[in-house]
């Protein structure tokens, strides 16, 4: 029994917090994890690479990307698996969302770990889950094998499988989760490569590995709690005293679980009806923090690798208007590039003239915020050669990449009304990239993939590469750079397409 174990007050309000936020980095997390429902040991991951795969989708590696509407064209949106809102946070196709409710909970859940770690050293009870020696291991096997007879082990405080677990959930699985976390942003390789250049993949397979030993903990925690006897133990989690009143306990443990599951109910209602409202409640903790953690700029030149991937998976499928047909039929001969805007020199640069400029190339790894990556050698224009060009005025913060893209593919059923977006949102794709992140070293506009003219598929004939961001900043078929002073008057004011639409995070924030 755990009896004669003392159970302060910090310590029963923050197992609480951490049941709450557990539960919602758990349902958001699968949200995530079902954008991309597979997982790879290498960041070269292609179709058929996966050690793990929900549903049964293989995709072929072989489609033509040079075309406009091939019939095999596939895009890794065509993956995604929307999951149920009675498992996921928000459910249903909503990485976007998804995130912000991650991000936010990750927050909270550290918050409440940092408390709970703090309580447990200034109290001195850090004690009772740390083991002192080997033998907790043939220990705990002996306990296991108790509970497997239905026996209850004997045990002053807790028992060596209890302090095992607890010891290993709090003090090892519970950093690890964090670490992977954190290390899967674009915005770490980013500013640390030397330190956090090491595979995505990995830091994705052990973060969903973690997830799974979070689960097992979880069901196995309960399980021993209810063998232990239920309610003895709830009364010394919930009111810390053996001799509780039991009414007492089970008043307060159905609304401590009421609250928590009423309000995984109310976030994914929220989030599904009112999505603007829950995303901008959401980034009012977040956005400032990532702000301060990340708002600063990347000086990272060169290679992350020498080679790229064999196969470079596609997001976002080409254009179909007469427009860019036209261009495509054309060889893109008369495409030209717009810079205009807040800027001394309107440009309206030609194929020609693009070519003439001092070509910049570097191999390095695409993120997308789905999880997925590929090495890819990119070669074009910095960005601050056009900067040196146009001349932007004082007032000029960021730079809006306008395209050619109509994203038909998700204008079929009528203008987004599945996803409660109206019709104030741009025609065309566009992003906006902050002007230091467009001053970065590898913030190129590229006409190159892999040493051949950019596909089709991946952008043909310009489109943006910044490398400390996720991959849907990129603009793909990019006809336009206009300086800005803001984006509140664009689109929906979030400072992209997918943003507006997507709701894709963290965008404003700009880490
Ligand atoms: N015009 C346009 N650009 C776009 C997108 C899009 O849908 N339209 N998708 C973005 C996303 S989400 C990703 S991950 C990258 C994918 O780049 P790739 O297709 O070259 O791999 O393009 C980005 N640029
Ligand atoms: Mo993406």
């Amino acid at each position: 029994m755990a009896a004669g174990l003392d159970y302060p007050w910090w310590l029963r309000i923050t197992h609480w917090f951490n049941f709450f936020f557990i539960i919602l980095l758990f349902r958001s997390g699968y949200e995530i994890l079902m954008s991309h429902p597979k997982l790879y040991w290498s960041d070269d991951g292609e179709p058929g690479d996966e050690w793990l795969r929900v549903g049964d989708e293989e995709r072929s590696t072989e489609f033509d990307k040079e075309v406009i509407d091939g019939e095999d064209l596939w895009a890794a949106e065509d993956e995604i698996d929307p999951p149920s809102p009675l498992i996921s946070l928000p459910g249903r196709d909503a990485i976007g969302m998804g995130r912000h409710w991650h991000f936010w909970g990750a927050l909270g859940w550290t918050l409440c770990g940092l408390l709970y770690v703090g309580g447990l050293f200034v109290s001195g009870e850090w004690t009772r889950l740390t083991p002192t020696s080997l033998d907790i291991l043939p220990q705990a096997w002996n306990a296991l094998l108790s509970y497997a007879q239905l026996q209850v082990p004997h045990a002053s405080g807790y028992n060596a499988l209890q302090q095992l677990t607890y010891f290993s959930v709090i003090f090892i699985l519970s950093p690890v989760m964090i670490v992977t976390g954190l290390l899967q942003a674009p915005a770490f390789r980013a500013h640390w490569p030397e330190w956090f250049g090491w595979n995505r993949q990995l830091n994705r397979s052990i973060h969903f590995i973690g997830f799974v030993a979070f689960n097992v903990f979880l069901f196995g925690h309960v399980a021993l709690v209810a063998a232990h006897g239920f309610w003895s133990e709830m009364k010394l989690i919930v009111l810390g005293s053996p001799t509780a009143s039991t009414d007492l306990t089970i008043a307060l443990t159905v609304l401590g679980v009421g609250i928590v599951f009423g309000f995984a109910a109310f976030a994914t209602w929220i989030s599904l009806k009112r999505p603007y409202f829950t995303q901008n409640l959401l980034e009012i903790g977040v956005d400032p923090l990532l702000k301060g953690l990340f708002h600063h700029v990347s000086f990272v030149d060169g290679d992350d690798r020498p080679e790229e991937s064999d196969f470079a998976r596609v997001n976002g499928k080409p254009p179909r208007n007469d427009e860019y047909r036209a261009h495509f039929e054309n060889d893109f001969e008369d495409w030209t590039i717009t810079v205009d805007g807040l800027v001394e020199n309107e440009l309206n640069l030609t194929n020609e003239e693009i070519r003439e400029m001092d070509k910049q190339e570097h191999v390095t790894r695409h993120d997308c915020i789905q999880g997925w990556t590929y090495y890819a050698k990119w070669g074009g224009i910095p960005l601050s050669a056009i900067m040196d060009r146009c001349e932007p005025n004082e007032d000029a913060e960021w730079l809006v990449f306008w395209t050619l893209d109509e994203k038909w593919e998700y204008s079929e059923d009528g203008p987004f009304e599945e996803k409660g977006v109206d019709d104030d949102i741009p025609e065309f794709y566009y992003e906006a990239i902050r002007m230091d992140k467009a001053q970065e070293p590898r913030s190129i506009l590229a006409y190159e993939m892999n040493d051949g003219d950019l596909p089709v598929a991946h952008g043909a004939p310009y489109r943006l590469r910044i490398e400390s961001q996720l991959g849907y900043k990129m603009a793909k078929w990019v006809t336009r750079i206009e300086f800005v002073e803001d984006f509140e008057d664009i689109g929906k004011g979030y400072g992209g397409w997918r943003d507006d639409v997507l709701h894709y995070y963290p965008s404003s924030a700009d880490i």
